[in-house]
């Protein structure tokens, strides 16, 4: 168990990719390579099932892909991990619910399930639990339909603000009120088989996927709605989980391997590093719109005060549970009034922790755009140095920045609207 966790509900189509992604994640951010700060820990079952997934997508020998997962809800978690001669640290959990694509859509005819049957389904609940309550959404659009659908394929034609605006219907029936709508990111899959690739004489590139998916219309509302209600931030993130190892068989329409070609994965790990700063910047954003004018001078006030500063130095070590429902609670206490000094001090203690993070990240960004390499060899070096949780979630806070300042860099479309300053 780890002092934060951050949950994640993954929406795709059936066949989108959403389980090769995670098994992708999984295998490439659980062992340490050069510039990593932590590695990915998870369940024994669940490592073997994941591993299974990943070695039978890339194992030459093996003619087809592995099958689509079946009705569940069961989520995978992945623990951030820090290990060194003061000990194991875990500052950061993630959990992503990867269920069945239909399951958005039970009153589908092949599945057959009666009102009655949609009603008690304990997968369903779980599912509707988890859309009310997830930190993050990631929002799979599956590549290879992306494709057919540029090269104008009749049946597919509306297939994308269709099928936008379907996830988007559900996201938007999440219960709880407090917190606004969380980050969202777009991830486009199967990107070996998009990039570049020329249709109508012009390449496909990032920039114009992610402007296609903003210019839909019931998305493009969507962005309007967060950028008013300074809700947090969307990306399109384009990914590939075997990279040339796999190919569209452009007779068949079907994808298949290429034996001999090798599997590169591609920006697997960049939604994941988003999660964190993604998140700590929206909740900034909101608290200081909260506090309104005067609530600069509030938290300055705060911050003078050095126990409030202990208390929420301690928070990021010992405090357990979700990080934004934490957040949330605190907020809504001080709305709410109640006692005026607790509220103040609740308020300041959240404000506080934002304002630490924030700054971290802010300075990491400016940095890193500067020297990368310098900078990774130094997160090694104070890896070695990490001796409580709370040294440990903000080494991981800052590999993170650096990691998506360098994708940032190199994709500047895909950050959609103007939500972040
Ligand atoms: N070319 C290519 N194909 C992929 C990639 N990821 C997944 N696929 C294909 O998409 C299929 C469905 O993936 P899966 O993860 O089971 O989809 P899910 O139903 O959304 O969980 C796989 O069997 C592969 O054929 C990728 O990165 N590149
Ligand atoms: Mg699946």
């Amino acid at each position: 168990m780890s002092a934060t966790t951050l949950r994640v509900m993954v929406f795709g189509e059936r066949g989108a990719g959403k389980t090769l992604y995670l098994a992708g994640l999984f295998r490439g951010m659980s062992v340490s390579g050069p510039g990593s700060v932590f590695t990915l820990q998870t369940g024994e079952v669940d490592r073997l099932k994941l591993n299974r997934i990943y070695a039978d997508a890339v194992n030459p020998l093996l003619k087809n892909f592995p099958p689509s997962t079946h009705w569940q809800t069961e989520p995978w978690r992945f623990d951030c991990q820090i290990t060194n001669r003061h000990g194991t640290f875990r500052p950061l959990s993630v959990e992503y619910l990867d269920y069945s694509g239909e399951m958005l859509d039970p009153l589908d005819a092949r599945l057959g399930m009666t009102d009655e049957e949609i009603e008690v389904d304990p997968e369903l609940r779980a599912l509707r639990g988890y859309r009310d309550h997830a930190d993050a959404y990631l929002l799979m659009i599956d590549g290879l339909k992306l494709l057919r659908m540029l090269r104008g394929a009749p049946e597919l034609a509306g297939w994308l603000e269709h099928y936008l605006s379907d996830q988007l219907q559900v996201m938007e029936q999440r219960l709880t009120g407090t917190g606004g709508r969380p980050p969202l990111h777009v991830v486009v899959s199967k990107w070996d088989l998009l990039d570049g690739r020329m249709v109508d004489g012009v390449p496909v590139t990032l920039g114009a996927v992610a402007g296609l998916v903003a210019r839909q219309p019931t998305f493009a509302a969507h962005l309007d709605g967060r950028a008013q209600d300074r809700d947090a931030p969307v990306r399109v993130i384009p990914v590939s989980v075997t990279g040339p190892f796999a190919a569209l068989d452009e007779e068949t329409g079907e994808i298949v391997k290429v034996p001999g070609r090798p599997v590169q994965p591609y920006n697997l790990d960049v939604p994941f590093t988003a999660l964190l700063p993604d998140t700590i910047r929206w909740r900034r954003e909101q608290l200081l719109a909260d506090t309104g004018p005067s609530g600069e001078g509030v938290e300055r006030k705060l911050n003078r005060r050095a126990a409030l500063l202990a208390h929420a130095r301690a928070f990021v070590g010992s405090a357990r549970g979700p990080l934004a429902e934490r957040l949330d609670r605190w907020a809504t206490r001080r709305q709410n009034g109640g006692s005026p000094a607790m509220s103040i001090a609740t308020a300041g203690l959240a404000g506080e922790l934002l304002h630490q993070l924030g700054a971290v990240l802010d300075e990491q960004e400016s940095r890193s755009r500067a020297r990368l390499r310098e900078i990774q060899e130094e997160h090694q070096r104070r890896r070695q140095a990490v001796a409580t949780e709370s040294e440990a979630i903000t080494l991981a806070l800052q590999g993170f920045a650096v990691r998506l300042a360098e994708f940032e860099e190199k994709n500047p479309g895909s950050l959609l609207g103007e939500v972040l300053s």
